[in-house]
């Protein structure tokens, strides 16, 4: 791509990249975590000693097997992780000692009952709402028996000075990623969505973090400079656009590329594939269980009810980076996104008066055409 700084390649790279490292740290004697949501503790992995690795199915090759064992109608993100560890095809999950997942949606809740016939796993309970009092205590009893499992299976012992190390590290992470995605709060931003998308999602393959920081931030930099120099990549004029919902991974390639060749420019990811996880940090001066359940406790995802989060969030985010329209990205059969795009549209297009739009896809290239037409009409009135 044209003016993008050399370390974005590493980015596109990152996760094949990742797959020799994986197996380079198995030769050598470490161990890895699965992971599949945005609410895994991965403090408590790092303290432990161990490498997380996202195992989030993102192609639909593997769900025809995954369909063996599980409904059809169920969502292709549950489906394609499922498959990726039936047959064997993701070395990440091949490579992990072991799989935390939490009870979030049903689907995903139930799948883990079978994944733990393939892989150990260690689902947490994640209680379904902030606004009770005992919420709090029941995350952190979750996340104290996440850190006696990890200490078990991994012959170690974590101390608090060990996940005080391990907070700083994951908020030095999430402060360098929000510098990369401040750059689209400028008019016209310097990169666009793909791109953004595109080094968020290596950046989540990515092991070694203080590298990462760095060449994120050179990266900012870099394009801040060519901007300030009068660099454009994105016309002045191009309708600005926040998505919101279920995580991206498997629709991106498909979607994004639409809404901006069609002359628009997604400016920022409300969804797990973007700012939820990192918009708050983990607080630095607290006790570090107590300090870690706050913050995974208020991620704004769609299990939760209510989920007031996620409103807050996105009335942020539209305000900050001068948003004109939002495409709410609902993965099928995901009923939980499903039933609150609902209250989504109500807030946007009332409270924040502004155009909103709903998507169910799936996986397949099959509603193409069709989103190609949708999207169309919808950049066209902004
Ligand atoms: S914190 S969004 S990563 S649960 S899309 S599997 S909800 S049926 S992925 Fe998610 Fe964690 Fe929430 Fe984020 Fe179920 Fe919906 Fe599928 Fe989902």
């Amino acid at each position: 791509m044209n003016n993008l700084p050399k370390a974005f390649d590493d980015f596109s790279e990152a996760r094949r990249n990742s797959f020799i490292k994986v197996k380079d740290y198995k030769d050598e004697g470490e161990h890895i975590v699965g992971i599949f949501c945005t609410f895994t503790p991965i403090e408590v992995i790092y303290a432990a000693g161990a490498h997380p690795i996202s195992l989030c199915g993102m192609s639909d090759e593997t769900i025809p097997d995954a369909e063996r064992d599980l409904p059809k109608n169920l969502c292709p993100l549950i489906k394609s992780s499922y498959g990726f560890a039936l047959t064997d095809k993701c070395p990440f999950t091949y490579f992990s000692d072991i799989i935390v997942g939490e009870t979030t949606c049903d689907g995903k809740k139930k799948m883990y009952e079978y994944l733990n016939q393939i892989k150990p796993m260690h689902v947490m309970q994640l209680p379904q709402a902030t606004d009770r009092e005992h919420a709090l205590s029941v995350w952190k009893n979750e996340i104290i028996i996440l850190k006696e499992r990890l200490e078990k299976e991994f012959n170690v012992k974590i101390t608090d000075d060990d996940l005080k190390k391990a907070i700083k590290k994951c908020n030095e992470e999430r402060r360098a990623l929000k510098e990369l995605y401040s750059l689209s709060k400028i008019c016209p931003p310097p990169i666009t969505g793909m791109e953004l998308h595109t080094v968020l999602h290596g950046a989540s393959f990515t092991f070694d973090k203080d590298e990462q920081n760095k060449k994120i931030m050179d990266m900012v930099e870099q394009l801040k400079e060519e901007h300030a120099n009068g660099v454009r990549k994105v016309e002045e004029d191009a309708p600005r656009i926040l998505i919101t919902g279920c995580p991206m991974g498997g629709v991106a390639d498909k979607l994004v590329p639409i809404i901006e060749s069609n002359g628009a420019v997604v400016v920022c990811y409300e969804n797990c594939s973007g700012i939820k996880e990192k918009s708050r940090l983990v607080d630095e001066t607290k006790d570090p269980v107590e300090a870690i359940a706050e913050k995974y406790l208020n991620v704004g995802c769609s299990v939760m009810a209510p989920n007031d989060n996620r409103i807050e969030l996105m009335s942020e985010l539209i305000d900050e980076y001068k948003v004109d329209g939002v495409i709410d990205v609902i993965l099928q059969a995901c009923h939980t996104y499903n039933v609150e795009t609902r209250r989504i549209k109500e807030f946007v297009t009332g409270e924040k008066d502004i155009p909103y739009m709903s998507i169910e896809t799936d996986y397949s290239q099959a509603d193409e055409g069709q989103l190609k037409t949708r999207v169309a009409a919808f950049i066209e009135m902004l």
